[in-house]
């Protein structure tokens, strides 16, 4: 086991810093392997911080070469520097200039932290502390200063040269084949914002009038060749610009707003002010490479990053701890947006799988924290779906119990008042409280208190009084550092149903005009009166909140709802209810009713006659089981996914055959369009068809293959080549051997659609599969280096191939710790986020469990183990009680 455990951050210990950086100027002079940078620092002491103490500066593998106080060289004794950090001893007691010169390699950089290159070009991610490897800083996000950067480039290497703001001025540099551009950003801002990009890059632009007549330039920056793949994207920034404008309020501040796709990235993207660096993957779209999905998440995340300019950027953080302050609250933003651009109910379903699939995973691991940790070893490892997603439903919850102008107030008293500070969740909060008078200090919980909450709801009518009860009940498990809890504030959405699928008009005054009664209590009953018969109750509508249900309701009352609930979250969710109960006794060996197994086929059958056609997309979503990692998540413990998988494929190929000609019908009647467009409701459409081919390939592999080799011959776009290509790799054979022989030789030059190619490989649940994705690890196109490819691979074996990863025999989590360390050596932080594809192993059955436990301590047991794979290990590890 690990000795040397980095050092605990914690938020009690949070204080101010002792001195301000008012002013920033930068000079960056590009070189592939020495780049300087000289750094001009207008500081003061901070009057808020101690008096009388030495000047530690934050650096990161920075090679000093230079440094003076106010234009005076310092002497040897006057300071102390290492590559960690630079400390001067007797720093002045008023404002002072300091100006430190440092020399850093951006093509030895492989931790994608700081300066580095991509396909040759210069570009940089400081978040969270990749600044203090550009040059010695304090390097944290309560330090806002006004940045003024020039940077130089040989003309031919970089013509174009990219920082924060607006362009000032740039030139030649006469007789040395060098150019410059000065770059000044007038907002305050924390380093963790800083950018610059220089390279050989193709743009494509268009104008920007704001809300109040401001002319701006919007910009996309991608690798020359490749600028029509971009006016997806361009579209999707202007329509967030409008949307932030006419729902939020919220305007662009600056003359230019600069987005830069590159090609090695380790995450989605960076809302660097006026200047968001993307991971290619979320800007590139041309209907011949990009799927309907894709399509979504580019306009996704290009919203979220330019959102951030006020969520995060205007108003910023005070603290790591606060992450979630402008994580949360964007993601929120970025999903109302979609929701309003697509259909809300349809996306309302999808962020509620996506926030199961990973946040309910993270939350029953050893991982769990909450929303706001209170401690942390290395900060990166804490971008997760707990702080982003769950972080939006806390959001979400709020403007559900306050209503939605009470919202608008609150979200414009906090911009108003927080403008150009670096804040706290309390100072969120506190706007909210001040708008609407409440007392949000039971609701905060939300924030402090980690696990998911189960509910348990229970209805009793009494047809003498004509009355009907609803008993609630909460409680949240114990997870890593939190064995007591606490009761939570849940908003629960409610309505109740008839038998016969009429809403019921019923009084009870504990549910407000909204239809939402708040839970407060560990348990808690609200009465109906006036009910006429017994309803079926509609709780939780639209996932009014981010708990785990449990529902007394009989499979023909969740049927009830499929067809006639008005709030679609819910009749979606019915389906999936009566699946998840089968799809679990299957699994689990317990007995399975005919009826059980018929119930569900006849429901789809009647929703595919009246309702599919109605929202294609929703019927997609409807027709579509539960996953198996979802399956594996119902079950929770001594899980086996041998079984899981051969349930769910029983009763897909089940609900196949018990609707084998609607399938058809609905396969032939939605066929291809001859042009694509990638709006929702084309996209529906296209998903219904493949959720078709999907199941009717489960009932007859042999029709199934053929309709599929013709769809993958035939496909007008990558959305239904690669639903094909998916279905195929299903069908052991020659068929798909050659499928995927030539898919890639007809996209050997486009590494983004290479990556899907990995994907569906490395997700074939067969013995083969381990050897398959060894063998693609040599392939030309992967690269253990780039984030992209290793998360395509790898990273979708570890999660995606539930089967293979969870092998009886361990090899799959051994060939996963193997790439682990591997990738640890170059770049950290991809490391550590493969390694959280172990987060599930207590819940396995015993044979894997301690198949796991080996790999997870081989991992722990290696010497000079990166502080992001170490923090993760020895989490993983924690509270491993021996067996
Ligand atoms: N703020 C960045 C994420 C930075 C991750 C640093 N490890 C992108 C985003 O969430 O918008
Ligand atoms: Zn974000």
């Amino acid at each position: 086991m690990r000795t040397d455990v980095a050092q605990t951050v914690r938020l009690e210990d949070y204080r101010p810093s002792d001195f301000l950086i008012d002013q920033v100027e930068l000079d960056v002079r590009l070189h592939p392997t020495a780049t300087k940078v000289t750094t001009t620092l207008s500081m003061r002491p901070n009057p808020a911080g101690r008096s009388d103490v030495p000047l530690v500066l934050d650096g990161d593998e920075v090679n000093l070469k230079g440094l003076a106080l106010d234009d005076r060289a310092l002497d040897t004794g006057e300071f102390e520097a290492s590559p960690q950090s630079l400390v001067i001893s007797q720093p002045p007691q008023q404002p002072f200039k300091l100006t430190i010169e440092t020399e850093i390699n951006p093509t030895a950089n492989t931790k994608l932290m700081g300066l580095y290159r991509s396909s040759g070009n210069y570009c940089t991610q400081c978040e969270a502390e990749g600044f203090r490897r550009i040059t010695y800083f304090l390097d944290r996000p309560d330090v806002l200063a006004v940045y003024t950067t020039r940077i130089e480039a040989d003309r031919e290497e970089a013509p174009v040269l990219l920082g924060n703001g607006n362009p000032v001025e740039s030139g030649s540099i006469a007789g040395t084949g060098r150019h410059f551009a000065i770059w000044h950003d007038p907002f305050p801002k924390p380093s963790y914002l800083f950018a610059l990009v220089g390279g050989r890059l193709g743009k494509v632009s268009k104008p920007f009038t704001t809300m109040s007549g401001r002319e701006v330039e919007i910009a996309i920056y991608v690798e020359p060749g490749k600028e029509d793949r971009a006016d997806y994207a361009l579209d999707a920034l202007e329509r967030s610009m409008i949307w932030d404008e006419k729902v939020c309020g919220r305007e662009y501040d600056l003359d230019v707003f600069n987005i830069v796709a590159v090609s090695d990235f380790n995450m989605g993207a960076m809302e660097n002010k006026g200047l968001n660096i993307f991971n290619d993957k979320f800007v590139l779209a041309s209907p011949e490479t990009a799927t309907d999905v894709d399509y979504a998440n580019i306009e996704a995340i290009i919203a979220h990053e330019y959102f951030h300019n006020w969520s995060g950027n205007r108003v910023t953080c005070r603290d790591w701890f606060q992450l979630c302050l402008k994580e949360g609250l964007t993601v929120f933003r970025d999903q109302e947006f979609s929701s309003d651009e697509r259909s809300r109910p349809v996306h309302r379903i999808a962020e509620v799988k996506t926030l199961r699939a990973r946040q309910f995973l993270e939350d029953a691991s050893p991982l769990s924290h909450p929303v706001r940790p209170s401690q942390y070893r290395e900060i990166n490892n804490f971008y997760t779906a707990t702080v982003y997603e769950k972080g939006a439903e806390i959001v979400r919850m709020l403007k559900t119990i306050i209503g939605d102008e009470d919202f608008r107030r609150g979200m414009d008293l906090y911009y108003d008042r927080c403008d150009g500070t670096a804040a706290t969740v309390e100072d969120f909060l506190k706007a909210f409280a001040e708008v609407t008078g409440r007392d949000l200090s039971h609701f905060s919980r939300w924030y402090a208190q980690s696990g998911t909450p189960r509910m348990s709801v229970h209805g009793h009518y009494d047809e003498g009084t004509g009355t009907y009860r609803l008993d609630f009940k909460q409680e949240t498990p114990p997870t890593p550092g939190q064995s007591a809890k606490e009761p939570m504030v849940i908003p629960v959405a409610l309505g109740l149903v008839s038998i016969d699928g009429q809403p019921m008009e019923a009084a009870c005054e504990r549910v407000n005009a909204r239809g939402v009664f708040l839970l407060e209590k560990a348990e808690d009953s609200i009465t109906f009166t006036g009910i006429r018969s017994r309803p079926v109750p509609s709780v939780f509508r639209g996932f009014s909140a981010p708990v785990k249900v449990s529902l007394d309701l009989s499979t023909d009352d969740l049927l009830v709802l499929l067809r006639h609930d008005t709030d679609a979250f819910n009749r979606w969710q019915s389906a999936q209810t009566v699946a998840m109960r089968t799809l679990v006794s299957l699994s689990t060996g317990a007995t399975v009713t005919e009826e059980e197994m018929t119930s569900l086929a006849s429901a789809f059958r009647a929703f595919m006659d009246t309702e599919a056609r109605k929202d294609p997309a929703f019927a997609a979503l409807v027709l579509t089981l539960p996953s198996e990692a979802d399956i594996a998540q119902e079950i929770g413990k001594d899980v086996d996914p041998d079984a899981i998988h051969r349930a769910r494929k029983a009763m897909r190929k089940h609900l196949g055959q018990s609707c084998f000609n609607r399938l058809m019908d609905f396969y032939h009647s939605l066929a291809q369009r001859d042009v694509y467009s990638p709006d929702a409701a084309s996209a529906g459409q296209r998903a219904l068809r493949n959720a078709a081919l999907d199941l009717l390939t489960a009932a007859d592999q042999q029709a199934g293959e053929r309709l599929a080799s013709e769809q993958f011959e035939t496909a007008t776009n990558m959305t239904d080549r690669l639903a094909s290509l998916g279905i195929l790799t299903t069908i052991p054979g020659m068929v798909r051997e050659n499928a995927i022989a030539s898919f890639e030789q007809r996209y050997r030059n486009e590494p983004l659609v290479l990556d899907k190619w990995f994907t569906l490989q490395a997700a074939i649940p067969e013995d083969a599969t381990l050897d398959r994705v060894k063998k693609l690890m040599e392939h030309p196109a992967f690269s253990i280096s780039n984030p992209n490819r290793v998360r395509s691979l790898i990273g979708s074996f570890a999660m995606l191939n539930q089967v293979q990863f969870n092998r009886k025999d361990g090899a799959g989590y051994a060939l996963l710790a193997s790439i682990v360390l591997r990738a640890d050596e170059l770049n950290p932080q991809l490391a550590s986020r493969l390694l959280t594809a172990f987060s599930t192993w207590k819940m396995m059955e015993s044979t894997r469990r301690s198949h796991a436990r080996r790999a997870l301590q081989s991992i722990a047991q290696k010497s000079n183990l990166s502080r992001d794979v170490g923090d993760i290990v020895n989490r993983s590890l924690e509270q491993d009680g021996a067996e």
